[in-house]
């Protein structure tokens, strides 16, 4: 389980490597084009030096014109580590023909041994089927034409922006029970549970928009401004409801996000990350310091909330404080505490018309 999620990184990091955009997708999409194939290897000379049978050296800047006039000859092209040099064209390639391979035709079964032998970056561009197949080590990757991620992306976003709705709803929910001093555990894993949905969409999103490359560029952007104000408020309800105020709701969020690329997450998982352990009884009730709430009121800077939250504790006590309480905070004078008082007010009146 452990390696195949290593394998999954590395994958993903080398769809980043030959997005649209880079000059290596550019040489690529050449060969493919010219219907000609290609067998390109990443790696180091030293790497491959035993596998390569005759050829021409090379050794010069990598081009994608350079790419597409080489791959006119038969076998294979080597290319430096980063892909920016071309070492050698011509190449026959002789891996160890004991490692299994699932392949059929020669090119695809050299590139799935050479990549299991030596661990490097290998690149089959079909003749006939107009593929790109990446192999590294053992895990193998066919690149998908761009359209079809473009539509994928799509559905992505629509589904993120109906995820939104849902998590903006149950934050709503929640805002009126934190007025009413009746939010209990179940309510904040369910919000919990609907950031991870978020994420969870967001990963995937992710995924394709580093396949995209530079043609992701609008669907990062209706991304971002998708996310921007849910992980906003998604740390402040962290901040909010975890036991210990110094956990890092950045971080916590952060880590969360990496959880939810595997399965649906346990309750037991979200309450560990909020920083508790051990069992709670999830039907009691839990009260908010107020960092959330206290963000809409206007003209409040984090640091006065923080002191309020220093004092008080919870959101009820900073409710229930006279304006001569909240004076004493530092920071707060008379009429920002009327502010607050009435700010307060407002935001309760708004949740409860909504
Ligand atoms: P042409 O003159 O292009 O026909 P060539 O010597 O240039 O021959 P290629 O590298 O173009 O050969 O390979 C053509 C096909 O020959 C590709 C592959 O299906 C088959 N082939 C090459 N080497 C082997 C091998 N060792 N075993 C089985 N089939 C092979
Ligand atoms: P296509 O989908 O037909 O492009 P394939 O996997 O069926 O690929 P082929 O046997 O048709 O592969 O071989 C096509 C070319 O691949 C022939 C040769 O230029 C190159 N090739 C095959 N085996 C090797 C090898 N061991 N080293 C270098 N180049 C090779
Ligand atoms: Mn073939």
């Amino acid at each position: 389980m452990d390696s195949k999620k290593q394998s999954e990184i590395t994958i993903s990091e080398l769809l980043k490597f030959l997005a649209p955009g880079t000059p290596l997708r550019a040489g690529i999409d050449n060969v493919l084009r010219a219907n000609t194939g290609g067998l390109i290897v990443l790696c180091s000379k030293e790497q491959i030096a035993s596998l390569v049978d005759g050829g021409f050296q090379i050794n010069c800047p990598f081009s994608p014109n350079y790419l597409y006039e080489l791959a006119k000859m038969d076998g294979a092209i080597i290319l430096n580590q980063e892909g920016n040099k071309i070492l050698i064209a011509n190449a026959q390639l002789a891996p160890d023909s004991s490692i299994p391979s699932s392949e059929t035709g020669m090119r695809h079964r050299t590139a799935e041994r050479v990549a299991k032998q030596t661990g490097a970056l290998v690149i089959a561009v079909s003749q006939r089927r107009n593929v790109i197949t990446l192999y590294k080590g053992a895990s193998r990757y066919s690149l998908k034409d761009i359209g079809v991620i473009l539509t994928k992306a799509n559905v992505a976003v629509t589904t993120l922006e109906k995820y939104k709705v849902v998590l903006e709803q149950s934050i709503s929910n929640l805002g009126i029970l934190e007025f009413e001093e009746q939010v209990t555990y179940n309510d904040v894993l369910n919000v919990m549970h609907n950031i991870e949905m978020l994420l969870r969409i967001k990963n995937e999103l992710l995924t394709y928009l580093s396949e995209l490359g530079t043609e992701g560029r609008l669907i990062r952007l209706q991304m971002n401004e998708l996310l921007i104000e849910m992980e906003r408020e998604s740390e402040f309800v962290i901040m909010d409801y975890a036991n210990d105020r110094d956990i890092k709701a950045k971080e916590a969020l952060q880590k969360l996000q990496e959880l939810s690329k595997g399965e649906t997450l346990e309750d037991s998982v979200i309450m560990k990350l909020l920083g508790f352990h051990g069992y709670i009884h999830t039907e009691e009730v839990i009260h908010p310091r107020g960092i959330r709430v206290l963000h809409k009121v206007p003209r409040l800077p984090p640091i006065i909330i923080d002191n309020l939250v220093d004092r008080f504790e919870e959101l009820r006590y900073i409710a229930a404080a006279s304006i001569e309480e909240l004076d004493e905070v530092e920071g707060i004078g008379e009429v920002r505490a009327r502010k607050i008082d009435e700010g307060l007010k407002l935001i309760q009146d708004q949740f409860f018309s909504d």
